[in-house]
């Protein structure tokens, strides 16, 4: 019988979904999951040729051909240390271990280096898009050995989304750079996720738009400059009905987001690289707020709300609303490409930015139009330092700059909380070299603490004798 060409560990949502997708490529796979009846119902629904099934991992084992390859898509954290020590024992030097999970990069650079010692060559795979990419063509993000990925790249980008022909699929870098750079995917999702949010809530609260226009207004976005998954699917979310009533869903969804981890990692990891994402950690804290169900209804009658103001000209309204949730994003995919920028010098990867946001254009949530524009941003400059400073974005943010404040100041005089496109814009009046009050910071904290202050018309480090 053909030897199996890779093994996939775990076969709950994702897993099964990347072992069939590898399987209709042609690629002979081997399946294991820990409970059996997960194996066997994924051969009771899913039956095909190019999968068989597993029971036992020594045979999963046995059953491949060298150097091993498998693919590890449990639930991250210790699960994937107990699958990586249950395997240990049973493969060779050489042999190759990827986990396709949401692991967080610091336990892959530590899982790379322990088995890098053993000879295991370790990739930390980066996998976006959901179940659906997961089946039928995902945005895979690979780090790890780079001699050693020739042997995966076949497998991975035959099963990867694709852009323009090209595989959504590309060796990223060493050790967590694939899962770092799929971190910071999550981030800059999560922020795009809140712009779009704070668009719709914009366009209902102050623009009296109904969920028939919302539809039409995200329909019609999606084929200009916003064009995107997100885009796409929120139009499709305004007119979905509900199974209950004969009205649309979206109205009986509770306002209260749930979020997995990667968005907060993202903002943890900012912090300690001295980047501003703020706009990333506003989208976190947004979904925080939004949990506080019990406490928003209590609080909501005791604090009073801004006078009615007349609602907005539609048409002049939604161009203002479009050009600000676009000057937004570029705020937003500056601040996320900008942490990448940083940790690429912190952690020795040499990642290539142009390449990262070439492999976002198709089969990951994040997929939209911006993305080519990016990929052009860095191949023209492979330094460049903040995506704004590039001429396209630059003239994207002088062209829309005027509508997200005039957005914003509609949003403060309504009551409408927009915490991302707020950030957007601090974002941009510190970046474009507005003072920021740090003089005063500075003065502060000479002043009780003696920390010193650099002036504005002379070199040096000064203290000053603080008289009063
Ligand atoms: P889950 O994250 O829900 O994990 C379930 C799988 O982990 C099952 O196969 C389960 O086996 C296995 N498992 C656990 Br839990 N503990 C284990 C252990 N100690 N030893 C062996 N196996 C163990 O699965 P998923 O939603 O398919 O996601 C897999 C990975 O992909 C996760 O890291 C997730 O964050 C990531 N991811 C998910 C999505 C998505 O849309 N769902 C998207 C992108 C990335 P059992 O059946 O025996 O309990």
């Amino acid at each position: 019988m053909r030897r199996t060409e890779i093994g996939v560990i775990g076969l709950a949502v994702m897993g099964r979904s990347l072992a069939l997708n590898m399987a209709d490529h042609g690629f002979k796979v081997g399946g294991y999951n820990r409970s059996r009846e997960v194996t066997d119902e994924v051969l009771r629904e899913h039956p095909h040729e190019n999968f068989v099934p597993f029971y036992d991992m020594k045979e999963l084992v046995e059953s491949q051909e060298r150097p091993r390859k498998f693919m590890i898509m449990v639930k991250a954290g210790k699960p994937v240390d107990m699958v990586i020590e249950q395997l240990l024992p049973l493969i060779d030097e050489g042999d190759m271990i990827l986990d396709g999970g949401n692991s967080f990069f610091e336990d892959t650079r530590r899982r790379e280096k322990n088995l890098r010692e053993k000879g295991i060559l370790y990739f930390g795979t980066g996998v976006s898009g959901g179940e659906k990419g997961a089946r039928f063509g995902p945005s895979i993000m690979p780090g790890g050995d780079k001699e050693a990925y020739g042997h995966i790249a076949p497998i991975l980008e035959a099963i990867a989304a694709k852009a323009q022909g090209e595989p959504c699929c590309a060796y990223m870098g060493p050790d967590g750079a694939g899962h770092y750079v799929k971190m910071v995917h999550n981030g800059i999702e999560y922020a795009d996720m809140q712009l779009i949010a704070e668009a719709y809530l914009l366009l209902k609260y102050a623009g009296g738009f109904t969920n028939e226009e919302l539809a039409d207004t995200f329909a019609e976005w999606n084929e200009g400059e916003l064009k995107s998954y997100l885009i796409e699917i929120t139009a499709g979310i305004f007119r979905e009905k509900d199974d209950f009533t004969d009205k649309e869903l979206v109205d009986y969804i509770l306002d209260s987001a749930g979020q997995k981890g990667t968005g907060r990692w993202t903002s943890l990891e900012s912090l300690k690289q001295g980047v501003n994402v703020s706009m990333i950690t506003a989208a976190c804290n947004a979904r925080i707020m939004s949990n506080r169900i019990e406490e928003r209804k209590t609080a909501r009658d005791l604090f009073d709300s801004p006078k009615p103001k007349p609602a907005p000209e539609k048409t002049a309204f939604k161009k203002q609303v479009r050009e600000g949730l676009y000057t937004a994003k570029i705020a937003a995919y500056a601040q996320g490409f900008e942490l990448l920028s940083h940790a690429s010098g912190e952690y020795g990867w040499d990642l290539d930015y142009g390449r990262v946001a070439s492999i976002f254009r198709a089969g990951c949530i994040i997929q939209a139009q911006f993305l080519d524009d990016i990929t052009r941003a860095f191949e023209k400059n492979g330094a460049l330092k903040n995506l704004m400073m590039d001429s396209f974005f630059m003239d994207g943010v002088n062209r829309g700059q005027r509508s997200l404040r005039d957005i914003m100041c509609m949003g403060i005089q309504k009551g409408i909380p927009l915490p991302a496109m707020s950030q957007a814009v601090a974002y941009i009046d510190a970046f474009r070299g507005m003072p920021v009050g740090a003089n005063l910071i500075q003065a502060q904290r000479d002043c009780f603490g003696a920390h010193t202050y650099e002036r504005t018309d002379r070199g040096g480090i000064f203290h000053h004798d603080w008289r009063f």
